[in-house]
């Protein structure tokens, strides 16, 4: 009941509106079936509700949104990330994170996989293609008056890489071919800047998709260099639209809005990243980004006076998305495995905890 406050912060906490977090459990793959493997989930969407049981445990979890093992690409998009992306076609910035253990779909929810040139995207297409679709259909069929740019990087071992940048002909090892030093920095507003990070300036989906795909062949060399980055190196794909608002009168308004795509290192590596070892050790420093994110949170959800946001960068990068003006989704990602349950109990743990944290969107306006 608010009738004991004051109008002014009634009013200020009338504009909070939670993180959204939507949880998702992949299915058994075919190897883990042909050995039988143990399930220890069962999801319950209507009533927005997974359930954890073994022998030693039976804990059950509320969402805002679950989608069980056959749940389809199609109907995350619809349910979950349409609305948000009716937002940024409003001028909000939006967020949409993926947390979870590595191999329990955090980069299929997000990219999807294959992908055929030409025609409709497939069904197994995930967010970042979807959104891509949706946006340029909404903003054609609206015949609005709109600039598009995208950027895709990863974060790996708190080194920003543009995932976009061309190849640098100039430098002479194929290494240093791939680094064109990127570099957070600060505006005169506080705000973070990335120089050197390439923004392209985007007509069409298919603009996006073969940008898409140099990204992913980028990343894949950065792979094959030091094996299993991937699951600890985060990816932000960053969609930015200024739609020009039909104009009343001489004064012009331009919408500007934002959506943030965010494929995060396995959550696996902040367990490890605790112990002493030399390699896990290193895995710490690389992870330095997730433990910084865990402790954001944290520092969020129990009022500290003291965020630790600058203490990594993608904490930086994201500040925005935790606590400010952003409106934020994070879709934690689980296995039905018996095999994972020690991993799934501390995802849906921090994903639980994640849903007290309150953000203040504000349309952005030019
Ligand atoms: P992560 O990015 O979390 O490490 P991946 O997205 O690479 O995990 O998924 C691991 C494997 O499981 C991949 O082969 C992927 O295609 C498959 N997979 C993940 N989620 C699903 C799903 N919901 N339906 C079908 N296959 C899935
Ligand atoms: N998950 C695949 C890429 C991978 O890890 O390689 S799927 C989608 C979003 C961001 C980057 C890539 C993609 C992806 C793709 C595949 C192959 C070549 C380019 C892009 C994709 C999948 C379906 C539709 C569009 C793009």
């Amino acid at each position: 009941d608010s009738s004991s406050s004051s109008f002014s912060t009634r009013l200020e906490r009338d504009k909070e509106v939670n993180v959204q977090v939507l949880l998702r459990c992949r299915p058994l793959s075919e190897d883990e079936q042909k050995s039988n493997v143990t399930r220890v989930i069962s999801c319950n969407e209507l009533r927005k509700e997974v359930n954890v049981a073994n022998k030693q445990v039976d804990r059950v979890f509320t969402f805002d949104k679950v989608f069980g093992p056959k749940a389809q690409q199609r109907s995350i998009y619809d349910q979950a990330i349409a609305p948000i992306v009716h937002e940024v076609l409003e001028g909000f910035s939006c967020t949409v994170f993926a947390y979870g253990q590595t191999g329990t779909g955090k980069t299929y929810t997000m990219e999807g996989g294959m992908r055929k040139k030409g025609g409709d995207l497939p069904a197994e297409a995930g967010v970042i293609p979807r959104a891509v679709r949706h946006i340029f259909e909404t903003l054609e069929a609206q015949k609005a008056d709109y600039s598009m740019k995208v950027t895709f990087l990863e974060l790996y071992n708190e080194e920003v890489t543009d995932l976009l940048a061309q190849e640098d002909s100039s430098r002479a090892s194929s290494e240093d071919k791939q680094k064109k030093p990127v570099s957070l920095m600060e505006d005169g507003k506080g705000c973070v800047v990335l120089r050197g990070l390439e923004e392209e300036v985007v007509y069409s989906a298919n603009d996006i998709y073969a940008l898409l795909e140099r990204g992913s062949s980028k990343r894949r060399t950065a792979d094959t260099l030091l094996n299993k980055r991937s699951s600890r190196s985060h990816s932000v794909f960053t969609i930015t639209v200024h739609i020009k608002e039909e104009s009343m009168g001489d004064e012009e308004l331009i919408k500007c809005g934002k959506l943030n795509l965010v494929d995060l290192a396995g959550s696996e590596n902040i367990l490890r990243s605790g112990s002493r070892d030399g390699r896990a050790r290193e895995a710490g420093e690389i992870n330095k980004s997730l433990l910084t994110l865990g402790r954001v949170i944290n520092a969020l959800v129990e009022h500290s006076s003291h965020i630790p946001y600058r203490d990594s960068k993608l904490t930086r990068l994201l500040r925005d998305s935790l606590g400010g003006k952003t409106k934020t989704c994070i879709i934690a990602t689980i296995s039905p495995s018996a095999h994972s349950l020690e991993e799934t109990l501390s995802t849906l743990d921090y994903a639980y905890r994640a849903k007290n944290i309150k953000n203040k969107p504000e349309a952005n306006q030019k």
